[in-house]
This record gives C-alpha cells, structure tokens and sequence, in this order.
C-alpha cells in the first residue's frame, strides 16, 4: 500500500518561502495516502497560476493545463476513466474570474471530483493584481486607488449552485486541511474546497496573522449542521464566508455518473467489447 512518501516526487516547488501553497501539496499527499490510494490511481488537473504548478509536485498522473480550464479537463478525464480519482486546483483568479462560468456548472453538474482551490484574494504569478476575492478598497498595481468591486462570495455561489459538498480550510491547519480533503475524495460527487492559502509576497493584507485573528471555525457554533443548507448560507453571511471547517454536504443527491442512464457498471459503454453492429444498435439504445 502507498504511504506518504510515494505521492513526493523529486521536483522542488519553484514558490516563495512561506507560500500557504506548499501546505496545500503536503495535504493532498498526506490525504492520498490516508485513503489508500496508489499514485496511478490518482490524477491531478491544475490551471495557470503559481497554485496551478500543483499539478507536477505531487507524484501522481499531472496535466497543468490553460488559466481557468482546469475543470473542463478533469471532467472530461474523469468521464473517460471512472477509475481514477480526480482532483482539480488553481487560484482564485483562476477559478473565480476567468473560470467561474467552468466552476459554476462543475458545481451543479456534480462529477464525482474534487476541486482545491489555493485562494490568495490575489493573482500572484502576474506580480500581484486585484482578484475578484480581493477586498473592496484593496489597493494593487490593477487597483491603485483601491478596488471598487465587492468580493465575491464562492462558498455562497457553490451552496446555491446545488452543491453537495463545500469545505474551507487554512494552510497552516494542516491536520483540518488534509481530513477535508479525505472527506471530498471520499464524497460521492463534485467536491469543492476553498483554502485560505496567503501569498506572502504580493498580499500584505490577507497574511497568517490576518487569517488567525479573523477566522472562525464551525466548530466554535454549537450545533451546527453541516447538512442544513439554509444555516450554512446564514453563517457564511453573518461572517462574510471566513470560516472553516465541513460548511454543507448534502449525502444524499446521486453524482451525475450514477444518475446517466448508460453510464452504470453494467451498461454497454463500460464493457471492453469489440461492438459488432447489434451491440453497436443496443449501446447508441443506451443513450436514447
Ligand atoms: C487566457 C489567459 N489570460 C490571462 C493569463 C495571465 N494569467 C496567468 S496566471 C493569472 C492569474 C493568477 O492568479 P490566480 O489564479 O489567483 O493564481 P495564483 O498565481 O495567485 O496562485 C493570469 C491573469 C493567462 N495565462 N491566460
Ligand atoms: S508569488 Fe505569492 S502565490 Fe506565488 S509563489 Fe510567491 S507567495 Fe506563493
């Protein structure tokens, strides 16, 4: 069986010292392990940004693929080969701006993946300029006079798009961090965890110290139910989205290649049959 050390390779991550990011890879690889599986088993889709360089730090199959198409290609990676157990990764940009059309509808689609994204409240790989998870006022290169835009709020979009399974975590929570990400691998459906991940050298505002004083865990409101969506929208509200934790699954909705009919073990497309022309007939019957 694969222990931690068989998801290390022997790349060394080009990020700054202190970049949340390398908390992110420590954590994939310590979840891979923990839920047993093996380095073929697992493919990592990443899109453009320091965060999407994810995709070739992690021994595993790796496809970095273009700024915000990271959930288009591991959809489709995942369509093709059940099997396997795909995560998707990027920033905030990445997902939240250019991709957001692609994270909205992976969200209600409901593939069983899991998606992380690295979110800095800034596009690091471009030198620093404002995201749409940056702070109104927030002052970059992009935004000297500080940024008009209010922030958009993922968590709440996700819940709202229909999605089973949202998680927010912080990179110096490791343990938090790595138990999430077990928890969306093992989820059956689309997975969708947000980290707090600070970039230590272009956002001097979103910092560790920031993060720590204004951060609350679920944990901290007694009660909370992590499968009443109407609570975890509230909470998301009343804190502005900064807190962490298993914030909604939903167990009970099937993921989408459960509910295509066609698509079961047992249908034809999942044979490795030669078609003769009556097979062919009962497959295209299938998809009818
Ligand atoms: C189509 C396209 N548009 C713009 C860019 C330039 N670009 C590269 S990464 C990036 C944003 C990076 O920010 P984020 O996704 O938050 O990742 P981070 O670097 O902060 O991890 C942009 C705008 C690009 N590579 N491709
Ligand atoms: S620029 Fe920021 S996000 Fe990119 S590696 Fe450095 S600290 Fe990380």
């Amino acid at each position: 069986m694969a222990t931690l050390k068989d998801f290390r390779n022997n790349v060394k991550p080009n990020w700054c010292p202190g970049c949340g990011d390398f908390s992110v890879q420590a954590a994939i690889q310590r979840a891979a392990a923990n839920v047993g599986l093996e380095p073929e088993n697992l493919a990592i889709v990443s899109g453009i940004g320091c965060s999407g360089r994810i995709s070739g730090y992690v021994n595993a199959y790796g496809f970095h693929g273009i700024h915000g198409r990271s959930l288009p290609i591991a959809q489709g990676l995942k369509m093709a080969n059940r099997e396997l157990t795909v995560l998707a990764s990027g920033g905030d940009g990445d997902g939240f701006a250019i991709g957001m059309g692609h994270t909205v509808h992976a969200i209600r689609r409901n593939i069983d993946m899991t998606y992380i994204v690295m979110d800095n409240q800034i596009y690091g790989l471009t030198k620093g300029q404002t995201s749409p998870r940056s702070a109104a006022g927030f002052k970059t290169k992009s935004t000297p006079n500080g940024s008009i835009e209010s922030t958009l709020a993922p968590l709440e979009i996700a819940i709202a798009s229909g999605a089973t399974f949202v998680a927010q975590s912080f990179s110096s929570n490791l343990k938090q961090l790595t138990e999430l990400i077990e928890e969306g691998i093992k989820h059956k459906g689309f997975s969708f965890i947000n980290v707090f991940s600070p970039c230590v050298t272009f956002n001097k505002v979103n910092t560790y110290d920031w993060f720590k004083e204004n951060l609350h865990d679920v944990s901290e409101f007694e009660g909370y139910d992590p499968s009443n969506r109407a609570q975890a929208m509230m909470k998301l509200m009343e804190t502005e989205g900064l807190i962490t934790g298993l914030i909604y699954q939903d167990k009970t909705r099937p993921s989408y290649e459960d509910s295509v009919y066609g698509f079961k073990p047992e249908g034809l497309a999942n044979q490795d049959v030669m078609l003769s022309s009556d097979q062919f007939d009962k497959l295209v019957a299938e998809f009818k």
